[in-house]
C-alpha cells in the first residue's frame, strides 16, 4: 500500500511535468510581425481657386502612404485622381477634404477637378509616383 502510494506519486509528478511541458510546446509561434508600412507616410496639402490647384504637382515613392488634405479655397471644385481612382466630393469653398491611400504603382497620373470646365480652365496637375 504504502509503496503503491509512493509510485503513483511518482508518477503523478511525472505525468505533471509532461503536461507542463506538453502545454509549453504548444504556446503559439510567434506569427505576428511588427506592422512596418512599407514606405514612408507623406503628407500634403493642395488648395484650390480658381481655376487652379497649387501645388499642381506632388511626387512621391512607390510604397508611400499618401495623405492629401484637399482645400476649397474658392469656387466650387473636387479633386479626381486619375489610376487611383481617389476623388473628394464637389464642395464650395471654405471646405476641407482628405484623401489617404497607399501609392502602390509608378508612373505619373493625371489629377483634375472635374466640375465641367474647369480642367480646361487650368485645374490640373499630376501625381507622380517614383
Ligand atoms: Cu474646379
Amino acid at each position: 500500500m504504502g509503496i503503491e502510494m509512493k509510485l503513483s506519486g511518482k508518477f503523478l509528478l511525472l505525468a505533471g511535468i509532461v503536461f507542463i511541458g506538453g502545454c509549453i510546446d504548444q504556446q503559439p509561434a510567434q506569427t505576428t510581425t511588427p506592422v512596418v508600412p512599407a514606405g514612408d507616410a507623406k503628407e500634403f496639402t493642395i488648395r484650390e481657386t480658381n481655376f487652379k490647384l497649387s501645388p499642381a504637382n506632388i511626387t512621391v515613392n512607390k510604397g508611400d502612404t499618401v495623405r492629401i488634405t484637399v482645400i476649397n479655397d474658392q469656387g466650387t471644385h473636387n479633386l479626381f485622381i486619375e489610376g487611383y481612382d481617389q476623388r473628394v466630393r464637389v464642395v464650395s469653398s471654405g471646405t476641407t477634404q482628405v484623401m489617404e491611400f497607399v501609392a502602390d504603382r509608378t508612373g505619373i497620373f493625371n489629377m483634375w477637378c472635374e466640375v465641367p470646365g474647369h480642367r480646361d480652365a487650368g485645374m490640373e496637375g499630376q501625381f507622380i509616383v517614383r
